[in-house]
């Protein structure tokens, strides 16, 4: 494995060929354990000796009406810097037994209205060119994510406030969706935006992350079809974020170069949100 320093100091397109390289030679959803262990204890051992992430822990605890002061902030961004550098794409968090999967709770309901006529869904997906690629009615979402390969697996979902939960979540990998725009999609852009159908809540969330194995489009919850009020028709799960990243309802799906509005980061949160 190379060298700490050499990662620093690796080009953003040796960066871009190893991240593709890892990710084809990683573990699969199911088999990924083992791995993901020595990985993560590389990983945190890298970013507390940098960084200190007791510091880090108690500044992403404070409850959503707080802000992050900005000599903490600082040391956060060096975090994202740092797990940025060690490449988010293989990274993998822990999954465990169907039996395992608790109940989530319903937490925040921006961009979800109380009379949202589902039937009415429309999904869209636009380039970097804010080009639309491809528009989808309810039907034509739900047949689309039934040709991905399935994916129904249990990952911590941890909200910035404080609380977790082990939801069951079914649906495909936004990588395999991604697949569909190879062609449309300059490999190098570096977020997706994603947003509700009446945009009142949305989120930007980097490349390496939405292409991780297990940052999931998702359809159901527990087994059964989503509920409105946790995103139906199709939400995201982001165990490498913070809740505040797996945005519900989503609508708009657009690959971009520059760094997209997300809803907390403009309230005082980090935009990185990740761990
Ligand atoms: N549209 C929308 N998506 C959202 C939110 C929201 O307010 N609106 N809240 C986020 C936060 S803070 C969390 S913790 C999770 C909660 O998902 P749940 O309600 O399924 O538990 O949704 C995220 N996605
Ligand atoms: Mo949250």
């Amino acid at each position: 494995m190379r060298s700490f320093r050499d990662r620093l100091e690796e080009t953003a397109e040796d960066r871009d060929r190893r991240l593709e390289a890892e990710a084809n030679e990683g573990p699969t959803l199911s088999e990924s354990h083992h791995r993901s262990r020595s990985r993560r204890s590389f990983i945190t051992g890298t970013a507390a000796a940098l960084a200190g992430v007791i510091g880090f822990r108690a500044i992403v605890n404070r409850p959503l009406d707080d802000r992050t002061p900005d000599v903490l902030r600082k040391g956060y961004e060096f975090n994202q810097a740092v797990w940025e550098t060690l490449g988010s794409q293989s990274k993998l968090a822990p999954e465990f037994d169907l039996d395992e999967a608790t109940a989530i709770r319903v937490n925040g309901r921006l961009g979800l209205s109380e009379d949202y006529d589902i039937d009415s869904y429309q999904l869209r997906v636009l380039g970097p060119d804010d080009k639309l690629l491809e528009s989808f009615t309810l039907d034509q979402m739900r047949t689309m994510m039934e040709s991905l390969p399935q994916v129904d697996v249990v990952l911590e979902h941890k909200c910035i406030e404080g609380w977790s939960a082990k939801p069951r979540w079914g649906g495909a990998m936004f990588a395999d969706f991604a697949t569909r725009y190879a062609e449309d999609v300059p490999g190098d852009y570096d977020y997706v935006a994603l947003a509700t159908s009446d945009e009142g809540y949305y989120v930007g969330v980097d490349r390496a992350t939405m292409l991780n194995r297990q940052t999931l489009l998702v359809t159901h919850l527990g087994g059964d079809p989503i509920s409105l009020a946790h995103g139906a028709p199709l939400r995201m799960a982001t165990p490498h974020k913070y809740g505040i990243k797996s945005l519900k309802q989503v609508a708009t799906i657009r690959f971009t170069n520059e760094q997209p509005p997300d809803y907390w980061a403009e309230r005082g949160y980090t935009y990185w949100a990740g761990f």
